[in-house]
């Protein structure tokens, strides 16, 4: 039986799943429509240099961990992922640190993850990586002789070229994606980077079928946009204005990472009760922002700017009776995020640059269809792309800002709900298991056209199974949206 095997950084408890969000929640619903397991680092830091993986199993699901030395947490995790590639994939060079020590570390971590996974596959396993940590780990695998398909999956956008250009190991970072049979993107603004990003650091070059010739390898690209499972966020009985009939409620849900806006949000509100006085005392915005990677100086330095804008804004307009911005440092427990979305007459999630934003899919799953609340969302969110009757704006216009937060407050009913019905026609459309099930199947056939052009006694036992496979699957559409096509 073909078992599914998920790669990422951080697998999570499967016991706390319910406090999960973002790319744990998706791999967590994919492995349950899968036989499989998922393998990755399990959040513990120890001093060891031969880490044990542990096999847990828990209702059906069944993971492999291994713990991180501080070594590996310093300078892989919180170096090179996310104090390099984060910050350039959203185009933050400002924020970048190209420390020496990072990459060798990173490369390293990549490797020792490959040295643990590949005992432990069989040859029709399917192979799915998620994320930035990971970008050398199929290199890795390969070089250990696992020729089984493996396919990439980026939850963070692709920076222009000219941003990722200046990673000095960028040559080495497309030649590890170029070892992918599939690479997936969010959107197709990523799409078009990623292709940038190729042709300028390895000379990749587009094929009439829309794949990528880079270096010695041809690779699949595609963009297969993550939604949720709506399930999750509907049926909620919550009628809004639970304060008081006076007050409206504008939610902001995010982690705290100077990619999410936050900042320009805020000030973008104090700007907004300026010149709205008549909004004074009827409007309070609720943002929740629980710290992450606090130990990283940029994240540091977001929390203090926000703690202080708040305090401000509050300081200048709020009265005895009157807070106008509750900010909150905690996250909320998943099943009580739908009756916060529901409560909120607006959803206000504006990033600077952001893979998805599952948050807006969620904020639209949750309302009541009969009178529905406003999302104002960045037109730098990859969601973007798919929830055009938003509020579209752009998050570093704080004009912009302070008129989408008007038109929310004053759109009629009528117009709130058709814009409504359009957008969660979308979110539903595309949701948790059409992103899987598409990405499933596109790098089957990937796995499988690298197998016909690399053949090799291992190889043809491969390709046999997997012809044999997708014979079962002859009825599934092609998903993989090719370049160009
Ligand atoms: P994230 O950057 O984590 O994920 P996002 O898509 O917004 O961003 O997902 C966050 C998830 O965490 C949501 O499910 C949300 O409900 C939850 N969450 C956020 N703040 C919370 C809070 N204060 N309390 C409770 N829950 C909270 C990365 C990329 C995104 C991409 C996802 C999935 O950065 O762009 O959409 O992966 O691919």
């Amino acid at each position: 039986m073909t078992r599914l095997v998920m790669i990422s950084n951080r697998v999570i408890d499967f016991g706390a799943a319910s406090q999960a969000g973002g790319v744990s929640v998706v791999i967590y619903d994919t492995l349950a429509r899968h036989s499989g397991f998922w393998f990755g680092w399990n959040g513990q830091v120890e001093d060891s240099d031969v880490p044990e993986t542990t096999v847990a199993s828990e209702g059906g699901h069944t993971t492999v961990t291994m713990p991180l030395t501080p070594d590996d947490y310093n300078d892989y995790y919180l170096g090179y992922s996310n104090s390099v590639l984060w910050p350039v994939f959203h185009n933050r060079l400002d924020l970048a640190q190209f420390e020496a020590g990072y990459y060798s570390r990173y490369v390293a971590v990549n490797e020792k993850f490959a040295a643990h996974l590949a005992p432990l596959i069989e040859p029709t396993d399917i192979l799915w990586v998620h994320d930035y940590h990971l970008f050398p780990l199929a290199l890795e695998l390969r070089k250990l002789g696992i020729e089984n398909p493996i396919g990439f999956f980026l939850h963070i956008p692709v920076g222009p070229a000219q941003a990722m250009l200046a990673i000095p190991e960028h040559r080495a970072l497309a030649r590890a994606m170029s070892a992918y049979d599939l690479v997936g993107v969010q959107t197709h603004r990523d799409l078009r980077n990623l292709i940038d990003f190729l042709q300028q650091s390895v000379y990749a070059s587009l094929l009439p079928s829309g794949r990528i010739r880079a270096l010695d390898s041809e690779l699949d690209i595609g963009c297969f946009p993550v939604g949720i499972d709506r399930q999750d966020f509907i049926g909620s009985q919550i009628v809004r204005q639970i304060e008081s009939p006076e007050i409206e409620r504008v939610i902001g849900i995010d982690r705290l990472d100077y990619t999410k806006g936050l900042p320009q949000k805020f000030r973008a509100f104090g700007k907004f009760l300026e010149e709205n006085p008549e909004h004074r005392r009827r409007i309070v915005l609720s943002q929740f922002a629980p710290p992450t990677r606090e130990s990283v100086e940029a994240y540091a330095d977001i929390r203090a700017e926000l703690e202080s804008l708040s305090g401000a804004i509050n300081g200048r307009y709020g009265e005895l009776d009157w807070v106008p911005i509750n900010y909150i440092h905690r996250p909320i427990p998943r099943n009580e995020l739908r009756d916060v979305y529901r409560s909120a007459r607006v959803g206000w999630a504006t990033p600077l640059m952001d893979g998805m934003n599952l948050v807006a899919k969620e904020y639209v799953a949750s309302q009541d269809a009969a009178d529905p609340g406003v999302l104002i969302l960045s037109k730098f969110a990859g969601a973007a792309e798919q929830l055009r009757d938003a509020l579209l704006v752009n998050p570093y216009d704080p004009n912009d800002m302070v008129q989408a937060l008007r038109t929310a407050l004053e759109m009629p009913l009528a117009e709130r709900i058709a814009r409504h019905k359009k957008l969660a026609e979308v979110v539903n459309k595309s949701d948790s298991k059409k992103w899987s099930d598409d990405f499933f199947t596109a790098l089957v056939k990937a796995g499988k056209r690298r197998l016909h052009r690399q053949p090799s006694a291992r190889v043809t036992e491969a390709m046999r199974r997997l012809d044999a496979k997708s014979k079962k699957k002859a009825d599934a559409k092609p998903a993989v949206a090719h370049v160009g096509g």
